[in-house]
């Protein structure tokens, strides 16, 4: 790519005042200040700036640190980053937590107990590759190379994957797929060709009718989203949330329709009923750019608004209003596509399918308002020798999730614990707290267990280190270079992340560990550079781009080559089999899948047990963040939400401390129960990602619940392999202990 394609983001974000003045959700630089983060009273100025970007979460936005000497003062939103806008949320303010945070990882351990005791000497980093890679090479040499695993989530990933593929293995995976976005992304690709990315592409700019199921954005805190969501509210546009709960969002919503949990797919089966019985869908787009509208047609005539007003509970006059707002709008309708969608199995893929088709129906794909088209900024990789043909991953081995996008957590865990279809005996983690993001932890430990090797590389001595054989830790994420941030906003960019401060301890960024350790398996070869330095040097090269002058910037963006929008009467091939938008997916049928949505609601908890549902406090990030010494002083514990007809059935109270459990005898708490109108009859709520139980973080430890811990009963979808969550039904009871 030419220089001159690249617009170099404005030095301005050198001028922070005007970007602090709208800062985020929360106070926490002021609390900072308490833990001597900020700049203090004692007269403490910043000597530099640093542009960067954030790791509490993978939107990814840029970031201004202010720093002096080795010390992290603030860090404020940088104004070019698309994701930022100038404002970081609650969590990004308070990110320099990592680095003062006492019970960090400091050294390499080598385990010394029994697997999850938590007892390690101190290693040196030679000392630990060298355990890592004979345990590694013993294992390749016994069973195969596909015998290791990567679990990863997080910026170091792609480079200890390319060492683990460059290794001989097909084996890596993240919970972000099988426990989060897979159903979404494999529904979005059978009907429209290609998945939902991240940053999800909602307009937002100039939508004019918003429909969330679930998302409770908000509480779930994408910095960019949520602005660009109060901004569209205020603009007048309509909304509509489908939550049992009354979320932060629902609240403000035109319509709400507090749905029985697991229900969405009837009311959108009603709102295609409509769309096609009163010919309100966009006829020209489906036209143009669908096949299967028949069969659709004939498959949603049932379904009423009557029939879904019964099976979700909603009255059917609200199922209307809302449908009545969205043609109101269409085709600038935002149909959420989801996120975090793991939630009941099979049914996951079939509502995303669902959600596609009224998006489709409406227009709305690649029209304004709608969802727009993503490009991203061409940065070629940096030249590596040929990777080894990989064998098969183990779920194709298997034969199973015909549809999957990335291999399964889950995959891997089963075959880990049953051998087949083949064993594997080698896990390397980084950046995933496996005990807490994988429902089932049995099994989870059961694979632990069977394993000849487990290596862990983290900042935390969360869950997950305390079983590891070789414990490896990172650099935060302040302290630390990695690989660029490749945007899929409206505006194609990239960011870079450069170290802000050192770090005070013996810790290694995962760029070096995966270089090091590479080496010592014989795949040097495709690390070939000597610094991180080079490595970006000449990646930015390959699109017209100094270091020098990112490191300056911290972004660069490029003008599109793609249209935002498909213009009208455009022909476009989409990458379908038929090359069209598949209402009915004939991939579906073939495989022996229902090629048109179907709601299959889970069946109503009996008396006494509520169905366990989960979801995101804006303050906390999964469970990476209870022992960030800022955010735990502002929200120490989770609740468990309750109806006050619930509650008063089991003679609890607001503020009673509760245990959760299930039928397996699995439990955790006690957190406090929060009883609330707030939250319907038969389910229960909590946010994910406390209830920390090891012993090494010392604020996190017991404080709240894990929902996780209590996820023994989960749903394989057979389509796209991600585990539903909320199949759980759970016991709650008065704790004997009190809530500290
Ligand atoms: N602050 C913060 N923000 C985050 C994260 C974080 O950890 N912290 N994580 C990020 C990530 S990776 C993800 S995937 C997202 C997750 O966030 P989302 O994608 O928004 O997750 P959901 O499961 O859709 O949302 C939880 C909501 O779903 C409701 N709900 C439960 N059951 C049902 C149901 O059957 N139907 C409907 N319509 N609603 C239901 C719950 O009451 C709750 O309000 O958040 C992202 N944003
Ligand atoms: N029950 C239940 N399960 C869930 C969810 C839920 O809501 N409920 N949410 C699901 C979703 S949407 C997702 S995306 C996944 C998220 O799953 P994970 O990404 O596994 O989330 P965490 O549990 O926060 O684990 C993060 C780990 O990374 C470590 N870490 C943090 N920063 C760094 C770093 O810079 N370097 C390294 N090496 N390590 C670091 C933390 O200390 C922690 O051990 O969980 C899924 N699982
Ligand atoms: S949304 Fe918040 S936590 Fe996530 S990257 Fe942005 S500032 Fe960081
Ligand atoms: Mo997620």
């Amino acid at each position: 790519m030419a220089n001159d394609g690249v617009k170099i983001a404005r030095r301005g974000f050198l001028k922070l005042a005007a970007a602090g003045a709208a800062a985020g959700a929360a106070a926490a630089p002021e609390r900072a200040e308490a833990f001597g983060l900020a700049q203090a009273k004692d007269g403490l100025a910043p000597d530099r700036e640093v542009p960067t970007y954030c790791e509490l979460c993978f939107w990814n936005c840029g970031v201004v640190a202010r720093a002096r000497k080795n010390r992290v003062l603030a860090l404020k939103g940088h104004p070019a980053y698309p994701n930022a806008n100038g404002k970081l949320c609650g969590r990004g303010q308070a990110g320099a937590g990592f680095v003062v945070d006492e019970d960090r990882l400091k050294y390499p351990m080598i385990r010394t107990g029994s697997r999850g005791e938590g007892k390690f000497r101190r290693a040196g980093w030679s000392e630990a590759y060298g355990v890592i890679a004979d345990g590694f090479s013993r294992i390749k040499a016994r069973y195969g190379a596909e015998a290791l695993a990567l679990f990863y989530h997080g910026s170091g990933g792609p480079l200890l994957r390319q060492m683990l593929v460059a290794y001989g293995s097909p084996n890596y995976a993240g919970p972000s797929y099988a426990q989060c976005k897979g159903a979404r992304n494999v529904g979005y690709k059978l009907t429209f060709g290609e998945k939902i990315v991240s940053p999800e592409p909602i307009d937002l700019e100039r939508t004019r009718c918003m429909v969330l199921f679930g998302s409770h954005l908000g509480e779930n805190a994408h910095n960019s989203q949520v602005q660009e969501f109060v901004k569209a509210r205020a603009r007048g546009a309509s909304l509509v949330v489908l939550d049992p709960r009354l979320s932060t969002v629902a609240s403000k919503a035109d319509v709400w329709l507090p749905i029985r949990p697991g229900y969405d797919t009837a009311v959108i089966l009603a709102w295609l009923h409509l769309l096609v019985k009163e010919r309100t869908y966009d006829a020209a787009f489906v036209k143009a750019h669908t096949v299967g509208l028949d069969a659709l047609a004939a498959h949603v005539a049932p379904f009423t608004p009557e029939w879904a007003a019964e099976r979700a509970g909603v009255p059917a006059a609200r199922i209307v209003d809302a449908y009545r707002l969205m043609v109101n709008a269409m085709p600038a309708v935002a149909v959420h596509p989801g996120r975090h969608t793991a939630w009941y199995g099979e049914a996951d893929t079939q509502r995303a399918r669902a959600q596609a088709i009224l998006t489709a129906l409406l227009g709305a794909w690649w029209r304004p308002g709608g969802i727009y088209r993503t490009e991203k900024m061409s940065v070629p990789d940096y030249p590596t020798p040929d990777f080894p043909d990989l064998p098969k991953n183990v779920d194709e081995a298997a034969g199973r999730f015909p549809f999957e996008e990335e291999v399964t957590t889950n995959g891997i865990r089963d075959a880990t614990r049953t051998g087949k279809p083949y064993p594997v005996k080698g896990w390397l983690v980084h950046g995933t707290n496996l005990i807490q993001s994988m429902p089932g932890v049995r099994e989870t430990v059961d694979a632990i267990r069977n394993l000849d090797l487990l290596v862990v590389c983290d900042v935390l001595p969360t869950e997950i280190t305390q079983y590891a054989d070789v414990l490896l830790p990172e650099d935060t994420y302040l302290e630390r270079w990695d690989d660029l941030s490749i945007g899929f906003t409206k505006t194609p960019y990239v960011g870079l992340r450069q170290p802000v401060v050192q770090s005070p301890h013996d810790t290694r960024p995962a760029w070096r560990i995966a270089k090091e350790l590479g080496a010592r398996l014989g795949v040097g070869d495709f690390f070939p550079w000597a610094t991180f330095e080079d490595y970006l040097s000449v990646r930015l090269a390959g699109a017209g781009l100094s270091l020098d002058q990112l490191r300056k910037d911290g972004i660069a963006l490029a003008p599109r080559k793609t249209p935002l929008y498909l213009a009208d009467g455009e022909p476009f091939h989409f990458h379908t089999p038929s090359g069209k938008i598949e209402l009915h997916s004939q991939q579906l049928a073939d495989k022996g899948f229902a090629p048109l949505p179907t709601c299959e609601g889970p069946p109503l908890p009996p008396a006494g047990r509520f169905r366990l549902l989960y979801g995101r406090s804006p303050l906390h990030t999964f469970g990476r963040t209870q022992n960030n010494p800022i955010l735990a002083d502002l929200e120490p514990t989770n609740a468990l939400w309750m109806s006050p007809a619930d509650a008063a059935a089991l003679g609890l109270e607001d503020g009673t401390p509760v245990l959760v459990q299930n039928d397996k005898g699995s439990e955790t708490g006690p957190l406090p129960l929060k009883v609330t109108d707030r939250q319907a009859d038969g389910a229960v709520y909590m946010v994910h990602g406390f209830g920390h139980w090891s012993r090494r973080l010392h604020r996190a430890r017991g404080q709240g619940g894990d929902d996780t811990a209590v996820i023994d009963d989960y749903a394989v979808d057979p389509i796209s392999g991600s585990t539903g969550m909320r199949t759980q039904l759970v016991t709650v009871r008065r704790a004997e202990r009190t809530v500290a």
